[in-house]
Order: C-alpha cells, then sequence, then structure tokens
C-alpha cells in the first residue's frame, strides 16, 4: 500500500518522487506499506500550510479546539486494537504492551481535550490602585515534532496534543520505523475535521527533513525525543534561531534492590523494566544495583526468570520479549555485548543475535545479563537501548546511591526497600527526574510530568501540567482603569 504526506489538509506525495517501505521487525516478508521519502521542499510547504493556519487556529476559543481532540480520542479508542495490531506488526512490542501505548494515546488526548477549558493562568494585585493586573497563555507559534519509533502513538500525542489544544499549528516528522502508525493518528485528525493546515505530516529521515524542519526559520519551537546526540544538533539549530526546544533524551535507568527490599516483587519489576518494549524504552531499566547480602540470591532468582522468557512475534499471545525495531539496533546490541565481555564483565544468560526457527526470519536478541559490572565500562555507562541488563555490587545504601547516579543520564530511577527512611531518602538522593519505590523504572501515567535531568534533557518536562507549560508562551497584561497616568517603582 503506498501512503502520501498530509500537508495543508490534503494527501500528497513528496517531491522527491522517491519511497522508503516499512516491514515487520518479526518477520520482514510483511510489509506495512510504502511511504514518500521527502526532502526540504516538503518540509517548505509543510511549515508554509502551518504558518497560514496558526492565526485563525489560534483564535479559536480553546475549549473548542479541545472538542476536535476529544473526537479524536474517541476515534482512537474505537480503533485501538486495530491501531496496537499496526504498531506490534510494524516495531515489534508484544501486543499487549502496543495495546497499553495506545492506551496512553488516547489518555494523554482526552485529558488534553480537557485542559482546554482552563489553559489556566492567573491574576495578582497590582503595586499601583485602580489597575488589574494578569497572566495569560499564549500559544508559541508553529512547532516541529520529531518523534521516536519505540512508542509510535504515545510519545507523538505526548507533543501533538498541547501543542493544538494551546493553539499552536504542527508539522510532525515521524520515525521512518513506524511511518504507518503516524498515518494512522494523522488520518484521524484527518476524519474529525481539523482544519487544514493546523497538523501537517511529512515522512522521511533525519536529515532529509527533520533537520530542514528543525532549522526553519518559521519553526518557533523543535520537540523531539531521540538520542543524546541528535538532542544536542537540534539544540544548536534552535539556538541559531532563538527558538524554543524541548528535548526527551537518553537513559541508563538504575533500579536498586537493598537487602530489606522484597525480592520477588523486585524481580517481577525487573523483569519489566530490563526487558518490556524488549528494552527499548527511555524508561527502560539497564543498570541493576544490587546490595550485597543479597546479590547472589537476587541474581539467581532473576537470570532462572529471564532464561524462561519466550521469544517471539509480538502477535502471538505466548510470546513474552518481541524483536529489537531492525537490523542495525540488533547490531548495535551484539557489538555492545562483544564490549561488555572485553570489559570483564560476567554474561550470565543471553548475549547472542536469536535465529532458531521463525525467529529468523526478524531481529531478535536474546534477554541479556551481565553481572560484576563496574561503573567506567560503556555497558554501564552507554545507553544501549535493547535487552541487557547490568548488574553492580553495591556495599550498602550510600554506595548504591553513589552508583545509582553514576551517569551522565538522569531519567528515570527505582529502588526497592521495605525501611521507609532508605525510601524517603532516596526519593531525594536519585538524580533522575522520574523516582519509583518498590516498582521497576517504567509505567510513568500521562497527567504527571515526564522527562529527567542531566544529559536526559535540557530542563523541560513532558505530559502533565508541564505540558501546557512547555507549549504556550506568557502574556502579561496590565489594565490601568484609574484614568491617570500611573507610573510604577514608585515614580512621581
Ligand atoms: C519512553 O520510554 O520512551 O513510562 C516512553 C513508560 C511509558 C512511556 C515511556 N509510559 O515507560
Amino acid at each position: 500500500m503506498l501512503f502520501k504526506n498530509y500537508i495543508n489538509g490534503q494527501w500528497v506525495d513528496s517531491s522527491t518522487g522517491k519511497r522508503f517501505k516499512s516491514f515487520n521487525p518479526a518477520d520482514t516478508s510483511d510489509e506495512l506499506g510504502e511511504f514518500p521519502a521527502s526532502a526540504a521542499r516538503d518540509v517548505e510547504q509543510a511549515v508554509e500550510a502551518a504558518d497560514r493556519a496558526f492565526t485563525e487556529w489560534s483564535r479559536v476559543p480553546a475549549p473548542k479546539r479541545g472538542e476536535l481532540l476529544f473526537a479524536a480520542a474517541e476515534r482512537l479508542k474505537q480503533r485501538k486494537e486495530e491501531t496496537a495490531q499496526i504498531m506490534t506488526r510494524e516495531m515489534g512490542k508484544v501486543l499487549k504492551e502496543a495495546r497499553g501505548d495506545v492506551q496512553e494515546g488516547i489518555d494523554m488526548t482526552y485529558y488534553i481535550a480537557a485542559e482546554g477549558r482552563r489553559l489556566l493562568g492567573y491574576t495578582t494585585p497590582s503595586e499601583l490602585p485602580n489597575k488589574h493586573c494578569l497572566a495569560v497563555r499564549r500559544p508559541i507559534g508553529r512547532i516541529a515534532a520529531i518523534t521516536p519509533w519505540n512508542f509510535p502513538i504515545a510519545i507523538p500525542t505526548w507533543k501533538i496534543m498541547p501543542a493544538l489544544i494551546a493553539g499552536n499549528t504542527v508539522v510532525w516528522k515521524p520515525a521512518t520505523d513506524t511511518a504507518r502508525c503516524a498515518y494512522e493518528l494523522t488520518k484521524i485528525f484527518d476524519e474529525v475535521g481539523l482544519p487544514r493546515g493546523v497538523l501537517n505530516l511529512v515522512f522521511g529521515g533525519g536529515s532529509d527533513v527533520g533537520a530542514p524542519l528543525a532549522k526553519h526559520p518559521k519553526v518557533d519551537m523543535i520537540s523531539f525525543t531521540g538520542s543524546s546526540d541528535t538532542g544536542r544538533e537540534i539544540y544548536q539549530y534552535g539556538a541559531a534561531k532563538l527558538a524554543q526546544v524541548h528535548l526527551e533524551l537518553g537513559g541508563k535507568n538504575p533500579i536498586i534492590v537493598l537487602e530489606d527490599g522484597d525480592l520477588d516483587l523486585a524481580v517481577e519489576g525487573i523483569i519489566w523494566s530490563a526487558f518490556g518494549t524488549t528494552g527499548q524504552r527511555c524508561t527502560a531499566c539497564s543498570r541493576l544495583i544490587i546490595e550485597e547480602g543479597v546479590y547472589e540470591k537476587l541474581l539467581e532468582k532473576l537470570v532462572e526468570r529471564t532464561r524462561k522468557l519466550r521469544l517471539g512475534n509480538g502477535l502471538d499471545p505466548n510470546t513474552d520479549v518481541g524483536p529489537v525495531v531492525n537490523r542495525s539496533s540488533q547490531e548495535r546490541i551484539a557489538r555492545y555485548v562483544e564490549i561488555g565481555v572485553k570489559e570483564g564483565a560476567k554474561l550470565l544468560c543471553g548475549g547472542r543475535i536469536a535465529k532458531d526457527g521463525l525467529l529468523a526470519k526478524g531481529f531478535f536478541f536474546e534477554p541479556t545479563i551481565f553481572a560484576d559490572v563496574t561503573p567506567e565500562t560503556a555497558i554501564f555507562q552507554e545507553e544501549i537501548f535493547g535487552p541487557v541488563l547490568s548488574v553492580s555490587k553495591a556495599k550498602d545504601y550510600d554506595d548504591a546511591i553513589r552508583l545509582a547516579n553514576h551517569t551522565s543520564f538522569g531519567l528515570s530511577s527505582s529502588i526497592y526497600t521495605q525501611e521507609i527512611n532508605k525510601a524517603h531518602r532516596a526519593m531525594d538522593d536519585l538524580e533522575a527526574g522520574i523516582t519509583y519505590i518498590n516498582s521497576g523504572t517504567i509505567g510513568a501515567e500521562v497527567h504527571l510530568p515526564f522527562g529527567g535531568v542531566k544529559d536526559t534533557g535540557n530542563g523541560g518536562r513532558e505530559a502533565g501540567l508541564a505540558a501546557i507549560e512547555e507549549y504556550t508562551e506568557w502574556k502579561t497584561i496590565y489594565i490601568d482603569f484609574s484614568q491617570r497616568l500611573q507610573k510604577a517603582q514608585g515614580i512621581d
């Protein structure tokens, strides 16, 4: 099937005439469609459309904009199952997780739709009599949304919905690996009658589409989720034109298990966080830090559970772990395993590309655990984005926190302990945007802020009320009804 860009309310071919295909990573004979490999000219048209649509859209009352979002949420809800199936076929995550991804998109869309009735600003007294002061939210303008493949419905809704409710217009460049999911979401907006030009979709690669979009002088804000390297590049494009840049980048998220932690509960949380979505979440647990008294015992339980995980096509209900997204990702993970072995870590299980039987049809990698990992190694420090867990031993609570924080990233974190004082200390001590107590590192909910410290981002947050903050600018209004010239700061 042939799909097109969506620009100014029309499905249109790209200027290049070139195309790329999207495949099922569990079975590459299954094709999800052909998509335009667009270029700067297509970006130009999309940004122009977003520009033309802006003034009118920004004047639509926010509750009315919310009604369109509500209608979109309703449709996505009706199509949850078919969208989830497409997602599993397109990027591999197991069906129940794909349903969760779509549900996260539905939740976000309903939640943000209702924000149209608030978009709260505030009033405050003036230092002068007979004068009112208020601060209101205004849209920023034309927003570029550049989204990854690992949450192909949820993450786009984190960006597009708050941008739209606030009256911005959007040009969206989705990851090429999940082009079909992007089409499905955009189609819903077309069906509910979003005015033309308000949301535009341009398919294509990072350098052909992402870079010209981020650099475009009429793009006032760039919102990007992806690797730290690309994030740094995009930040510079934004700096050059003084545009706002929102970045959600890598993670190397730790789970700490203390001696008083519930080990069986921890094992469940670790498996879910490390190998769910085949380890391809920014929030995935990739480092496990165990207090020495329970180190061996927990590792034993963990390896036993990990060995039982069944690899396979995510559409098969018996599958626990799906494929990784593509061949280059599979090869990267394999290289990291080699590095880990060379660095002297102990490979406890997994470590290989899986290609027995049907697995040979796609890009699978065995769930992998390294033990005795020391903090200066690449497998402790670098984001692998695959099913690879590095385990380190800590002497005590303080040592565990030191190890957990010994990373340039700071997205999610977790601690298992029954000791209330240590749990509370960890809430402060863990350097991360998100901390879980007695639960894994994944499972963020849409009405709370999402994002990280250190190299995970540049200070912004998605989701929750933070999203409204990101996609609006403050306007301050002074109304003087004294009917004389009043001067602030006590000037006579
Ligand atoms: C991501 O990892 O890229 O908290 C997003 C979670 C999901 C979102 C993850 N709700 O794991």
